[in-house]
């Protein structure tokens, strides 16, 4: 069963991005229960940041579960990614995400590598940068293990990364990582910009598939651009994906409105209950 999540952002400084909801938690989990959310996806700035106390009672309070914990906050806040080209800075990422994993574990949700898996720049290769990236999703890989929850491991459009873009090289890396506790998290905005057939690229995914950001072309909630997501969602099901379509839409035209208009299209094409 694919089930429906909305994002929720906690960190100030990542203003302007691709957050439905924004600072106000009780307020997202509020909106996203009266609107027929399964679950919320959280983008916090640190772990000490995050109110999990606050976090369980609202969750439970409005029959909502967590599906993922994002770790861009240690990009965004600290510049620190998996493949910087200083030592420390590298260990500090995985220790960032390492931390992230166990606060996401506690709620059997995932955390998400996107940002922090970094680039390659100035005297950098790439085989250097995917090598040092291959060696963090593996280690933390292995550390979410022990919650029954797969590490997301999320590929972005070139104008992110400079290390792998398209679904074709994502899964050839993936499988160059010997562990089974790295899963993909399918973006369709950047997919949309990278991908010559986003339904094609979700069946080359298949079973490698965790997390999907339902989202449509322009960055806005799905049917806000020009998407069509009738085969993408076909795609979804032919692969047998059973996890959370997860609204990581702008805040246009506003909050409510951007998730609203996702449950609308969750709706449409997944059926009356939203995904299924
Ligand atoms: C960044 O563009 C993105 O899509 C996020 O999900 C990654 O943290
Ligand atoms: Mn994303």
């Amino acid at each position: 069963m694919i089930e429906s999540c909305v994002t929720v952002s906690l960190v100030s400084q990542a203003k302007g991005g691709p957050f439905v909801y924004w600072d106000d938690l009780a307020l997202a989990c509020e909106q996203a229960a009266s609107m027929g959310y399964d679950a919320i996806e959280i983008f916090p700035p640190s772990v000490d940041s995050v109110p999990v106390k606050t976090l369980r009672q609202l969750l439970s309070e409005h029959n909502l579960r967590l599906a993922a914990v994002g770790t861009g906050g240690g990009w965004v806040l600290n510049k620190w990614h998996l493949c910087h080209a200083e030592a420390r800075v590298r260990q500090q990422a995985r220790q960032f995400i390492s931390r992230v994993i166990d606060l996401a574990g506690d709620f059997g949700a995932s955390a998400i590598v996107g940002s922090m898996q970094g680039r390659f720049e100035g005297e950098m290769t790439r085989d250097q940068a995917l090598d040092w990236l291959r060696d963090g999703l593996f280690e933390l890989g292995e550390h979410a293990k022990q919650y029954g929850t797969p590490l997301l491991y999320e590929p972005l459009n070139r104008y992110e990364t400079n290390l792998i873009n398209r679904a074709s090289d994502a899964v050839e890396f993936l499988e160059s990582i010997k562990t089974e506790h790295v899963r993909v998290l399918a973006d369709l905005f950047h997919m949309n910009i990278e991908e010559g057939s986003i339904a094609d690229a979700i069946r080359t995914y298949g079973s490698r598939l965790g997390h999907v950001h339902f989202v449509d072309s322009n960055r806005r909630a799905a049917g806000m651009g020009h998407i069509d997501f009738a085969p993408v969602v076909t795609a979804l099901k032919e692969t047998g994906f059973a996890g959370f379509a997860s609204a990581e839409a702008l805040p246009l035209p506003s909050s409510e409105e951007a998730a609203r208009q996702t449950m609308v299209a969750f709706k449409q094409y997944f059926g009356a209950q939203g995904p299924a």
